[in-house]
């Protein structure tokens, strides 16, 4: 019974919703210390033209200065139908909301994507599982015409069962239920140089 009762409230929930960017919810007393470590994405809602493909493995890493920088690898496709591993690095500038963050991005090699985009982190429980959310383009009415989402986990394997119901929910309250999928780790960007790995 709960199985018909679950996805319906989560979809009633997405009818009533505001899914205004500006009032969308963030975590609360965001610790980026704790956030620092390596993540796995296992879960990707992609942007209008999408860039990582799977593989996706975050580092983060706060500095002396206390300033939060990252470097993250993942598979794509470039050129039209050249598959490689992308080395990416990241900074992030802060703002007043210690959960939102602008994020400056860029390639280790020069053909790979560069960009400035927010880097919203709407809930973690630091150990287990984080949501990240991005929106690059607002409409008129305030919602978000071009967002990308990841969901991160501390473990390869995926999410546990507990924090997929959390995740569920959160997806629901970012109005992006329903627009993710999986993102697998096959190995393919581990032999590739130049993630951290300590
Ligand atoms: O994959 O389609 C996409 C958009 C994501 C681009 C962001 C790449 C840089 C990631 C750096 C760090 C951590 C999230």
């Amino acid at each position: 019974m709960l199985r018909y009762v679950v996805p319906f409230c989560l979809l009633a929930l997405s009818w009533a919703q505001d899914c205004q960017v500006a009032n969308l919810q963030v975590m609360q007393n965001f610790d980026k210390t704790r956030y620092a470590g390596t993540w796995y994405a296992v879960g990707k809602k992609d942007p209008e033209g999408l860039f990582l493909l799977d593989n996706i493995v975050a580092q983060f890493t706060i500095g002396d200065d206390g300033k939060m920088t990252a470097t993250a690898k993942g598979r794509v496709i470039i050129l039209n139908n050249w598959e490689m591993c992308a080395d990416m690095m990241a900074t992030f500038e802060e703002t007043p909301d210690p959960a939102k963050f602008r994020m400056k991005y860029w390639g280790v090699a020069s053909y790979l994507q560069t960009g400035n985009d927010d880097h919203w982190v709407i809930d973690t429980d630091y150990d287990n599982y984080a949501i990240h959310y991005s929106c690059r383009l607002l409409d008129a009415d305030g919602t978000c015409l071009d967002s990308y989402s990841f969901i991160f986990s501390r473990h390869p394997t995926g999410l546990r069962p507990q924090d997929q119901v959390i995740v569920t929910q959160k997806k629901a309250e970012i109005c992006l239920l329903g627009k993710y999928r999986r993102v697998s780790h096959t190995g393919f960007c581990q032999n590739s140089e130049s993630l951290d790995t300590q």
